[in-house]
């Protein structure tokens, strides 16, 4: 039966393996348009990354994962494969965390290791795309007798406190490399939020895409079929849809280049013309000079040093550092110290 739940900042919908927690409604849109009044009316204009994923968004996201050039998610998944078993003895958690989950597709690897190993009782996924959530949910409570999934429809920035607490051994997820989608400042402030949700015994699990030939990494995030220059340009919709925006996607060119100072990727959109656009919603005119461009994700690259004063910046010491042999991406189990 679902259960309505009062709550002035998340709406509750419990059913008997499955619980929901939405906090988004009205927050959603306060956040995008605060976002879209800081960014575009900066010098250099900016958006981040988080309102590239509405349903559209996600399932861009997930074709980019299929393309040649993008290596890290096939890269991530070999990772996991080889060590799923070796990291659910290491945790023995019963319960799993994931941080910006989407279909979850490579957690699957955790999960049956873990529900092998005995010790899963429950999993929780965080991530802003409602549909992703509740279809994860849905899926995962009939792949898996027993599991209660409790999703959580949040922003990781700013509803961590609305992941339950713990019922058991807890390992916290984080992977793709969307760790890389911080800028610095707010990546180690995130990592101490993430280091509040473990206790003593509990793990985090973190994916990290590393640095590399500049050639490997631009191609990256500007595939030939164009996939990840449309996933860049539905942010446009986005601002369109739910502010009341009048941006012609077609205005504005991808650009993907590899910052080697910072060592990270930068996307950005170019302004093909001069134009004006209108966001009805907030009554702000914007202009775009010809050639202008916007900065819409930073996506860094890490090495084993930058991980690790990252992780002990935020009080998380190192466990294990798994990498595949060309050493594209790791994967970093982190624990507080003992
Ligand atoms: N973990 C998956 C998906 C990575 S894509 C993988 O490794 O393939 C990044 C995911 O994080 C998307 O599902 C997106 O909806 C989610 N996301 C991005 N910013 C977020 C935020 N601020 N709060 C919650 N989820 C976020
Ligand atoms: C989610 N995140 C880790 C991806 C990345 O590689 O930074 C998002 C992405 N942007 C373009 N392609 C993929």
């Amino acid at each position: 039966m679902m259960e309505p739940v009062a709550d002035p900042e998340c709406a509750t919908l419990a059913e008997s393996a499955i619980t929901i927690d939405s906090c988004l409604h009205d927050g959603r849109e306060r956040s995008l348009a605060d976002d879209v009044l800081d960014g575009l009316t900066r010098p250099f204009k900016e958006l981040p990354p988080k309102h590239f994923y509405d349903a559209r968004g996600a399932e861009l996201f997930d074709q980019i994962c299929e393309l040649p050039e993008y290596y890290p998610t096939r890269t991530e998944r070999a990772i996991l494969q080889a060590s799923a078993e070796e990291l659910a003895a290491l945790t023995g958690a019963a319960e799993l965390v994931e941080l910006g989950s989407g279909t979850a597709a490579k957690t699957r690897m955790l999960l049956d290791a873990l529900h092998e190993g005995g010790t899963l009782r429950r999993y929780i996924p965080v991530d802003v795309t409602e549909t992703m959530v509740r279809s994860c949910a849905e899926e995962l409570t009939s792949e898996y007798p027993g599991l209660k999934v409790h999703g959580v429809i949040g922003d990781f920035e700013r509803h961590l406190d609305r992941v339950p607490d713990p019922t058991g051994a807890r390992l916290v997820v984080f992977l793709g490399g969307t760790i890389g989608n911080f800028p610095p400042g707010s990546r180690r402030r995130f990592l101490r939020e993430i280091a509040r949700l473990l206790g003593p015994g509990d793990h985090l699990l973190m994916g990290a895409d590393l640095v590399k030939d500049p050639q490997v990494l631009t191609q990256a995030y500007d595939d030939a079929q164009g996939v990840t220059a449309e996933f860049n340009r539905n942010l446009l919709r986005v601002l369109n849809r739910e502010l009341r925006a009048d941006f012609d996607p077609e205005d504005f060119d991808h650009v993907a280049l590899f910052d080697r100072e910072h060592e990270w990727i930068e996307m950005r959109l170019r302004a093909r013309r001069a134009h004006t656009t209108t966001v009805h919603d907030l009554g702000l005119s914007v202009h775009f000079e010809q050639g202008e461009e916007m900065r819409t994700e930073i996506s860094a690259k890490f090495t084993r040093e930058r991980v690790e004063d990252d992780l002990a910046a935020a009080g998380l010491e190192l466990v294990s550092w798994l990498t595949d042999p060309e050493e594209l991406f790791a994967l970093t189990l982190a624990r507080p110290p003992r």
